[in-house]
């Protein structure tokens, strides 16, 4: 019923400074991650896109062929180049320049989605950060407007938009989110769920999961001892088996994708994520 995935940074281990992932060689390029994800018996990978301009349309299709002879589905594209192509807001820049720009990034991003038979790109607005640069009111109408483009430009690839919360920014918990997914008021938008975003934000995850109901597109699966995202495998500190049964009781089909950040070793703290998750939703896997 429920399937599992990985986002493509557990391997490629991209934040610098911490432990000794840099010097065991565990940064490794996207395909790399992706073959090592298929090989550990995933039936999906989360590609994390940094930044566009790095994914011309040659590299998307040995990604195809990669992600092919693994027999995996790509489960979303995580669209991250909101936040480490520019160095302060994007959605709501003041500059109309910034605002177009992202949505010509987007539109490419659902461009590389469509070729991948990808059905979701995850937005989060992680340079919307609080406090805001601009009045909150002010800096949410040019959300909402660059929000809505962007998810006019993906739907003519057949793509939506699920948009993903944290604390720190303009979308910082799960109202605010339903609130921009009714402003904007179209089926091609709906919310991402970090569960670890949402153990921060100090929800109840399966009150969240009834709450956003239909409009829950995808799920990013990770755990943290409440004081900040740390993105550990599920299952370190809390028990998620209330949360699958949520998830079930509002018939989510998608998949449980580990947004999880190993320190040290990825095939381990992976391996320990996979194991969780299977045994809580008691589903015999494939061989
Ligand atoms: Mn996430």
């Amino acid at each position: 019923m429920f399937k599992l995935s990985v986002l493509t940074w557990a391997f490629e281990a991209a934040r610098p400074g911490f432990g000794p992932s840099q010097t065991r060689g565990l940064k490794m390029k996207t395909e790399d991650a992706i073959r090592r994800i298929g090989e550990m018996g995933f039936d999906g990978v989360e590609l994390v896109i940094w930044n566009i301009d790095d994914f011309p349309a040659s590299r998307i299709e040995r990604i195809k062929d990669e992600v092919g002879r693994f027999r995996l589905e790509v489960a979303n594209i995580c669209c991250n180049d909101n936040v480490y192509v520019w160095s302060g807001p994007v959605y709501t820049n003041p500059d109309h320049k910034v605002r177009d720009e992202i949505v010509k990034r987007i539109e490419r991003e659902a461009k590389a989605a469509s070729d991948l038979n990808c059905k979701y790109l995850g937005v989060w607005p992680g340079s919307e950060t609080i406090p805001l640069k601009m009045e909150y009111w002010k800096a949410w109408r040019y959300f909402i407007d660059t929000i809505s483009r962007c998810v006019k430009v993906a739907e003519d690839y057949g793509v939506k938009i699920a948009l993903e919360y944290k604390p720190e920014n303009i979308l910082n918990n799960a109202d605010s989110t339903l609130r921009a997914i009714q402003e904007v008021n179209s089926e091609s938008l709906g919310a991402l769920l970090d569960t670890g975003h949402a153990i921060v934000a100090r929800e109840h995850l399966p009150t969240v999961t009834e709450m956003l109901r239909k409009k829950l597109f995808h799920v990013h699966i990770d755990d943290n001892y409440g004081d900040w995202d740390r993105d550990l495998p599920p299952g370190s500190v809390h028990n998620f088996e209330p949360f699958i049964q949520a998830l079930r009781r509002i018939g989510y089909r998608g998949f449980l994708s580990m947004d999880i950040w190993p320190y040290e070793d990825a095939w381990k703290e992976i391996g320990l994520g996979k194991e969780y998750l299977e045994r809580i939703i008691e589903e015999k896997r494939r061989g």
